[in-house]
């Protein structure tokens, strides 16, 4: 079983925050003299998109606070990583948004993609399109809360470039997952597991666990230019992203959907995913010529014959397999690297992500 990151009290008291900082941007939005239709579409849009998470990003920015400053955090710094743990979760939901929109996603969180969801205005006819400029309102505001609790700190500059940054390779990164839509189907050339980590790397890994272990270890009061060097903890950071990325491509054709909140597309969508990537590696010529038929198109039948050939490979044993061997040799990295922080840090991502089930 997977580890949980904090105690239920530390759950608890990070999710009160949430509640503060969506009282700061329903004061913003009030302030420009919105109507009453418009106040209510935002926060609407806040109160379905931001919070509902897992939030392994914003706990991750709690913990790395509390583990530096071990012995000597104060309430107000305690209070500040969660903001900024909330400023994580809040962009990691905005990608959500528009990741549902170019996935063609259906259920988010358990409910309908904010993009299906009916429209405030008129709930006859849904959301469509308008969800992404929800989007874009959704991460002004994460900008507006940044302003708000660290406009004053003397790292505030160096704190926003590294969030443009990781959203800059975070945008690439789903451009680059999303490019297969292109490829014709049935041709895999591109279908390698290097491709596979090398879209993982931009579109998952850096804002999934390099941005809140560095944002922790920046307002815990280290330079970002020094952060930035330690090349050994970006390393492992980026292969956590990679691991956590290949277990939700593994929930997206195994996991029930009643359990990730969420039903996958992978299949249909042509995805480059772990599991098709391992599957071309482990297929008879015949499993092949079923696959290059029916993967990345997008009727059910399409989707259970491939389905059924992931099965008779036994995909999901080969990738319990990977997952036993990805937690060891990112334990041994974490064991035998200099990675200048506490390694506990580390250690605390690795044992919540394995075995995870959403
Ligand atoms: C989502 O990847 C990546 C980002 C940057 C939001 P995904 O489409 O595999 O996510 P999900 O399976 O949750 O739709
Ligand atoms: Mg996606
Ligand atoms: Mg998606
Ligand atoms: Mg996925």
């Amino acid at each position: 079983m997977s580890k949980p990151l904090v105690t239920k009290e530390e759950h608890k008291e990070f999710l009160d925050v949430f509640q503060i900082l969506k009282k700061d941007i329903l004061e913003a939005i009030g302030e420009l003299n919105v109507s009453k239709e418009i106040f209510g579409w935002v926060r609407e849009s806040i109160e379905v998109n931001i919070p509902g998470g897992k939030l392994t990003r914003g706990l991750t920015i709690y913990n790395t606070v509390k583990s530096l400053k071990i012995g000597f955090l104060s309430d107000q710094e305690k209070f500040e990583a969660r903001v900024l743990g909330w400023c994580v979760e809040w962009l990691g939901s905005v990608y959500l948004v528009f990741d549902d929109v170019m996935d063609g996603g259906t259920i988010r969180r358990g409910h309908p993609c904010w993009y299906k969801c009916l429209n405030p205005l008129n709930r006859q006819v849904p959301i469509g399109n308008i969800a992404i400029f929800d989007g874009l309102i959704l991460e002004e505001c994460m900008y507006k809360i940044l302003k708000k609790y660290f406009k004053h700190k003397a790292y505030y500059g160096d704190l926003v470039e590294l969030i443009h940054d990781v959203n800059w390779k975070s945008y690439i990164g789903q451009l680059m997952d999303s490019d297969v839509s292109i490829f014709e189907r049935g041709d895999f050339s591109e279908f390698t597991m290097t491709r596979f980590r090398q879209i993982m790397i931009y579109k998952t890994a850096y804002y999934t666990f390099y941005l809140p272990v560095v944002a922790g270890m920046l307002i815990s009061g280290m330079e970002l230019q020094y952060i930035e060097s330690l090349d050994g903890l970006k390393d492992i950071l980026i292969e956590l992203g990679i691991f956590m990325n290949a277990q939700d491509d593994f929930f997206d054709s195994f996991s029930d959907p009643k359990i990730t909140l969420k039903i996958g597309t992978d299949i249909e969508e042509n995805k480059i995913t772990w599991l098709i990537c391992k599957a071309l590696t482990m297929v008879n010529p015949d499993q092949l010529s079923l696959l290059k038929q029916h993967y990345g198109r997008t009727s059910p039948n399409d989707r259970a014959i491939v389905k059924k050939i992931y099965l008779e490979i036994g995909l999901e044993k080969e990738f319990r397999i990977y997952e036993d061997q990805t937690y060891l040799d990112i334990m041994k990295s974490i064991d035998t690297n200099e990675i200048n922080i506490p390694k506990e840090i580390l250690i605390t991502i690795l044992e919540n992500c394995y075995k995870r089930v959403k």
